[in-house]
């Protein structure tokens, strides 16, 4: 390859990184290939939503990704290291109406800039495997996958109270109410009672749990996975209604507090309280009751402290141990959706259960004392002594959970039961721009599949996406795109005129990455054998219980489908920290933002680059200097600095024979760098090997400065060339090609450090106590002050017999003394 010029002094890294760029995006070099003999690294960054311009976050995001992709590369991997589009979704909707643009239109312009933001920023991406999940040749496969999930009725409709966000007008699933509000939008969504489809990602949820023993990820994120998939253990009784042939299940995870039950409620919906209060007479005061629920989504229902609403059926239940008659609500706290939607209320010690106690005047009992026999302040929900209960009265609490449950079974009324908080993901959108759901409604067969070799069914152009009143999708305004014959019967069918959550599109991209332009299959099962799992996957936080899910859970469905050999998508994650501005988030809209764009041309990609990796800890937060042009400035000083120091020493020309010696000083400190540096590298201590690489500068430029031997000084550039290529790719191929020539540093390997410089070497140190040698130790030879301060302290202890040192004089590394007095 060839250098852009021969001037040995300034560094122009305008000219230096457009000259690279060019050429790599020419040759792709960032090609992923399979050789059986090596192994491989599949380094994923979670693809970028192409909206608007790109900002920090997304530099830091993608250049972790990029330095470990070239770092794998340079330490012998085959790497598969891709980019695309998370293409679809409503921001490019809601877009396209203030522009008056089509959302694909808007969406490709936006990919443009990003690929020349990307190619600038010199990621190394391997630019064949790119995809949009807005094509048809991809979503043809998201299709598809829906189609084989619904065959095995993993995809169903039904009817059911959903969260509609009134002002991104459409539904959400579970995971996109954060904190009870829209996680776009920051709106209260409404409840409404609408048709929808769901994946029964449940059926998952024992799999979903156990396989997260397999990962590498932070105990921040499992546990957020653990809580949301939410696995109880408990119990399921039946409680008689008096009066009634009627039995009431209900569960509860606390069966040891049966005695301080006094009352029993059922979720509105739940079909037994409607046939209550018709059997009280009291069906229409029940219809508003009912009605007015379902006005309150179920984060209000649910709030702790909060007024929960019920309803009193009139009717007796009697308690299945005790035989106590106990009266029977509906309780808006009660979900229909959770355990059997019916609970066994122990004010005493639940505290939701005691909000609605207060409320309507029920008694409180306290049935559990802390284990010190002390009165309680209730609701009291932790563990104790029974009290006031029969024959389990002094037994602790989890004892008696056993021996109840133990009972209840035996005599058939009750049964031990694990239910999960998980629920089925709701993925039907009344949005535009997304993967059409695959399915034609026919009046007499009801939901039918598009057959598979009529997919994909490509979303129609020039539909009036503009938004009305209604809960009616777009796409049912397109009547000659909706209108077609049922695929089973011929008859007149309609399409189904949602589109699916975007999160479907992103569930599957990583696995489409290993065979991109497969057109039989989503991928081949050879392909996917090839590369996955992802080794090592990269991306925010917020992804920790929506994306991740899902696309764990889509990774077992294709693995039971026997297209994949593996069970879990990403064995190593990586939550890289934010970054703010002022201690807030940044956002474009709002101008509060820093434009990488800008830095670019002042500092370049190489300077950008370097900076965003010393910042701290790639998983840490970082809040961007206000003066900004200081902090960068400083990576660009080291960059000139590599770049004097590499003409430099090429400038010393060739020394004949480079015979180096093991002893030379500075070779020591550069291999020791070098080893500790791929360690760092290895651990994702990003930081912590730019200041090595700092180190490792200092020390050669001052050997330059001092005369040191010309072949050392050789070598140890072409270390520090090497270890700094995967952060500074532009700069670092420029100066390899300039001293070394013929290769790229890129496909070099990173040289191994000489083992026979790692040995420590060490000496004797001698530890005085009060003027008066008392221990010699062997310490390294380079131990600083405070190290030899401890290892004396250490080897004196005897001497010592616990008393205070007065004064430590440390002379490393051959004296230390201890002085007492
Ligand atoms: C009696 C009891 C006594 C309860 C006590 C708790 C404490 P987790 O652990 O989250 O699974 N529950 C059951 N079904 C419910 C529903 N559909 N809607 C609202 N709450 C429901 O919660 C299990 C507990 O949540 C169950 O145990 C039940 O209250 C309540 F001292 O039963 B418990
Ligand atoms: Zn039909």
């Amino acid at each position: 390859m060839e250098s852009t010029t021969n001037d040995t002094t300034g560094y122009d890294f305008e000219s230096v990184e457009q000259h690279w760029a060019t050429q790599w995006h020419a040759a792709n070099s960032g090609r992923a290939q399979r050789s059986p003999d090596r192994p491989k690294r599949y380094v994923l960054d979670m693809f970028p939503y192409p909206s608007g311009e790109t900002h920090m976050g997304h530099v830091r995001n993608y250049t972790i990704g990029d330095v470990l992709a070239r770092f794998y590369r340079m330490s012998g991997y085959d790497v598969l290291h891709p980019v695309g589009y998370d293409a679809f979704g409503l921001p490019a909707e809601n877009a396209a109406m203030r522009h008056s643009i089509s959302p694909a239109a808007w969406t490709a312009a936006n990919i443009d800039r990003f690929d020349d933001a990307y190619a600038r920023l010199g990621f190394s991406y391997d630019w064949d495997r790119t995809l949009r999940t807005c094509e048809p040749d991809y979503y043809r496969w998201t299709q598809w996958i829906f189609l084989r999930m619904f065959e095995r009725g993993l995809a169903y409709r039904k009817a059911a109270a959903v969260n509609w966000c009134p002002s991104c007008h459409t539904v959400l699933a579970n995971e996109q109410i954060v904190g009870g509000v829209c996680w776009r939008c920051s709106s209260t969504p409404e409840p409404r009672d609408l048709q929808q489809w769901f994946l029964r990602i449940t059926q998952y949820a024992d799999r979903l749990l156990d396989d997260m023993s397999e990962l590498s990820w932070s105990e921040a994120v499992l546990t957020q996975q653990r809580n949301w998939i939410g696995r109880s253990e408990g119990c399921e009784l039946a409680v008689p209604v008096e009066g009634s042939a009627l039995a009431i299940e209900v569960f509860t995870t606390r069966p040891d507090t049966l005695w301080g039950v006094t009352f029993i409620a059922l979720a509105p919906d739940h079909e037994l309280a409607a046939q209550l209060a018709a059997e009280a007479g009291l069906s229409d005061a029940y219809g508003e009751f009912l009605a007015a629920t379902r006005a309150r989504t179920e984060i209000e229902r649910l709030a702790v402290g909060g007024r929960p609403r019920g309803f009193d059926l009139r009717h007796t239940a009697r308690n299945p141990i005790t035989g106590e008659a106990v009266p029977v609500y509906a309780a808006d706290y009660v979900l229909a959706g959770y355990g059997t939607g019916a609970v066994m209320g122990v004010p005493g010690h639940d505290v939701r259960d005691l909000d609605f106690a207060r409320e309507y005047g029920i008694q409180v009992r306290t049935v559990v004392r802390p284990f010190d026999g002390s009165q309680p302040s209730l609701p009291y929900s932790g563990e104790g002594t029974l009290v006031d209960s029969g024959e389990f009265t002094g037994m602790s609490t989890e004892q008696a959970a056993k021996e109840i449950a133990q009972k209840l079974t035996t005599r058939g009324i009750g049964h031990t039961a694990v239910r999960f908080r998980l629920r089925d993901w709701l993925i039907s959108r009344q949005r535009y721009w997304g993967t059409p759901i695959p399915i034609v409604h026919c009046p007499s067969c009801g939901p039918v599949a598009v057959p598979d070799e009529q997919l994909p069914v490509v979303l129609p152009e020039g539909v009036d996406y503009a938004l009305d009143d209604t809960t009616t999708a777009p796409l049912a305004k397109a009547v000659d795109w909706v209108n077609v014959p049922c695929p089973s019967c011929g008859g007149p069918g309609k399409r189904e005129t949602d589109t699916m959550d975007t999160f479907i599109d992103s569930s599957w991209y990583f696995m489409r990455f290993c065979d991109p332009k497969n057109t039989t299959a989503p991928f081949s099962a050879e392909a996917a054998a090839e590369w996955m799992p992802v080794d090592q996957y990269t991306g925010g936080i917020e992804h920790a219980v929506g994306h991740l899910i899902y696309a764990r859970f889509l990774t077992k469905f294709l693995y039971d489908l026997d297209l994949l050999a593996v069970k879990e998508p990403f064995r190593r994650l990586l939550n890289q920290g934010t970054i703010t501005l002022d201690g807030r988030a940044m956002s474009k809209s709002s101008g509060h933002n820093v434009d990488p764009s800008g830095i670019l041309q002042v500092y370049g990609a190489d300077a950008l680059r370097l900076f965003v990796m010393f910042i701290g800890p790639p998983d840490h937060d970082y809040d961007w200097p206000r003066d900004q042009v200081q902090a960068v400035v400083g990576a660009r000083r080291f960059l000139e600095r590599v770049w004097a120091l590499a003409t430099g020493v090429q400038a010393l020309g060739r020394s004949g024979d480079d015979v180096l010696d093991p002893r030379d000083p500075l070779r020591r400190t550069t291999h020791r760098l070098l080893h500790r540096i791929a360690v760092d590298y290895e651990e994702q201590r990003l930081n912590v090997v730019v200041s090595s690489l700092m180190s490792m500068q200092r020390e050669l430029s001052a050997g330059l400065r001092n005369g040191a031997d010309a072949a050392v000084l050789r070598e140890g550039v072409t270390i520090l060339l090497s270890a700094l290529a995967p952060i500074c790719p532009f700069v670092t191929e420029e100066l390899w090609s300039r001293l070394v020539g013929t290769t790229s540093v890129h496909a070099e390997a990173l040289p191994q450090p000489d083992p026979v410089l790692l040995v420590e070497q060490t000496v004797t140190l001698a530890v005085q106590v009060d003027g008066k040698v008392r221990e010699r130790v062997q310490v390294p030879a380079d131990i600083t002050a405070d190290e030899a301060a401890r290892a004396a302290l250490d080897a004196a202890s005897a001497w010592l017999r616990g008393v205070e040192p007065a004064r430590i004089i440390a002379r490393p590394p051959k004296l230390v003394n201890i002085v007492t007095a």
